[in-house]
Parts: structure tokens; C-alpha cells; sequence
């Protein structure tokens, strides 16, 4: 299928993987809508878009933890913009790595209202015009910790346990409709994923990469843009993809060390 036109609207899209899929999408000529809290980096993104192919960019500070914000930006979208063929749920984020008993509530409630109520919040605003539509693609972001629940993170694969049940129920919900529905959910991906969860701590965040050859952004970006891609009866429920130094969210072996285990 192709992307040529397309709306796409993509959160969290000041870096990382979001910022990869924006440039995914913009070589395939689609038309971005790309919203994050961060607006001097997003609109860095958006001119980068525009450069590598973007037939054209409309780009919005929106912070997805916040209802009546997200529901108005929604609503007050351009006449131009408002037909939103793809929308890539990507905005979510983890903080601290800690025991259940010890977790700080403020790090459980930043994730469970981005990754969770945030997620739901935008596919809210955004899914009724497809569905009117009739037609349009929801792409959310899982992740390895979704299917398997390591240590010291019970709160942040919770979250990523919520949005399989989300992805899963959305695609039940949409069925008698050609709205489709994906998940792409990788392991470790070199994003500033672990520095945001450390706050800022580079050389702790550091160490969760030692030893092993991540997924970069743009590995991820192309599963999307593959699973985007698909001729219009296709669905692609989900893509659980790993560097090949890790096996599941639990199992990883690192190359200098020449040890296998979990510790991140
Ligand atoms: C990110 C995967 O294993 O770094 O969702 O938590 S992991």
C-alpha cells in the first residue's frame, strides 16, 4: 500500500523511535502530523522531515497525559490534516528500575498516565474519524517487557502489558470495519530510553546496553513502516523483534563480559 499522501500522525515524535518513524514516513512521501512536549526539538524534527521527503509537516506541542489538551488539539486539526489515515501511538516512557516495595509513586504515575492513559487518550480523540471514515491504521507501541515481566520493572511492563490488552481489544472493537490495528513491540532499542529512565544518569544507562548491539531507531521505524505498508486486507497483529543478543525481556547475553542473564 502506498504511503504517498497519507496522514500520518505520530506522538512522542521529538526523538527516538518516533523521531525515526517520522523520517520513515517522510521518505515514503506521506504527510506528517508529529506532536511531543518538546517543541524546539520537534520542530527541529519536523524541518529535518520536510528535507528527507515529507509532502508536508504539521507539527503540535501536546503532552498525551493530558485529556482535554489531547482532545482539543484533536479537534482543532486543520480541515487539511484532520483525515488521519495512521496514527502511531509512540509517546511512553519508563522511570526508575526498582522492587515493587521500594518504587517512588510519582515514577509509577509519569508512566501509567503516558504509556497507558496516554495511549488511550489519543486513540480516543483519533479512531471515531477513522472509523466514520472507514479507513485508517493504529500502530502501538509494545514492547519485549509486554509479553514477560523482568525484575525491578513491574510498573513500567505493566504498562506495556496494558497496551497489548489495548492493542488486542482496539482490533476486536474496530472488526466489521477496514480499520487495522498493530503493535510493534521491541526489546532494548539505543533510544534515550534508559537515560530517561535514569534521569539523566548516562553512565547507568549506559551499562543496559554493554556488550550487546541494540536495535536502533530506524529498526524499529522500518517494522512500522512494513507493517504500514501492507495491501489493505493484510493485519499485523503484532512484531516482537529483539537485537539477536537478547531473547526475551528476561534473557540477554553480552558480547565482552560472555555472560548470559538479565541484569539490565
Ligand atoms: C523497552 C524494552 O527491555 O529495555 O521497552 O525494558 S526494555
Amino acid at each position: 500500500m502506498s504511503l504517498k499522501a497519507k496522514i500520518v500522525f505520530i506522538t512522542g515524535a521529538s526523538s527516538g523511535i518516533g523521531e525515526a518513524t517520522a523520517y520513515a514516513f517522510a521518505s515514503e512521501g506521506a504527510r506528517l502530523l508529529l506532536a511531543a512536549r518538546r517543541q524546539d526539538k520537534l520542530s527541529a524534527v519536523a524541518s529535518k522531515a520536510l528535507e528527507a521527503g515529507a509532502q508536508a509537516v504539521h507539527a503540535f506541542e501536546l503532552d498525551v497525559q493530558k485529556q482535554p489538551a489531547v482532545a482539543a488539539a484533536i479537534a482543532a486539526l486543520p480541515a487539511e490534516w484532520s483525515a488521519i489515515d495512521v496514527l502511531i501511538n509512540n509517546a511512553g516512557l519508563s522511570r526508575g528500575l526498582d522492587k515493587l516495595y521500594q518504587g517512588h509513586i510519582e515514577d509509577w504515575d509519569e508512566m501509567i498516565d503516558t504509556n497507558v492513559k496516554g495511549l488511550l487518550y489519543v486513540t480516543r480523540a483519533v479512531v471515531p474519524g477513522m472509523v466514520e471514515r472507514g479507513s485508517g491504521h493504529v500502530v502501538n507501541m509494545g514492547s519485549t517487557a509486554g509479553e514477560l515481566t523482568y525484575p525491578n520493572g513491574a510498573v513500567y511492563c505493566a504498562t506495556k502489558a496494558a497496551e497489548k490488552a489495548i492493542n488486542d481489544g482496539l482490533r476486536q472493537d474496530v472488526l466489521g470495519t477496514p480499520v487495522r490495528v498493530t503493535s510493534i513491540d521491541p526489546g532494548m532499542v539505543e533510544t534515550d530510553f534508559s537515560k530517561v529512565r535514569f534521569r539523566g544518569d548516562e553512565t547507568r544507562a549506559a551499562k543496559v546496553y554493554q556488550g550487546i548491539t541494540p536495535l536502533s531507531p530506524v529498526d524499529v521505524a522500518d517494522a512500522i513502516v512494513w507493517a504500514v505498508s501492507r495491501p489493505a486486507h493484510v493485519n499485523i497483529a503484532h512484531v516482537l523483534m529483539t537485537p539477536v543478543g537478547q531473547a526475551n525481556s528476561l534473557l540477554f547475553h553480552r558480547e565482552q563480559a560472555g555472560t548470559t542473564g538479565n541484569t539490565r
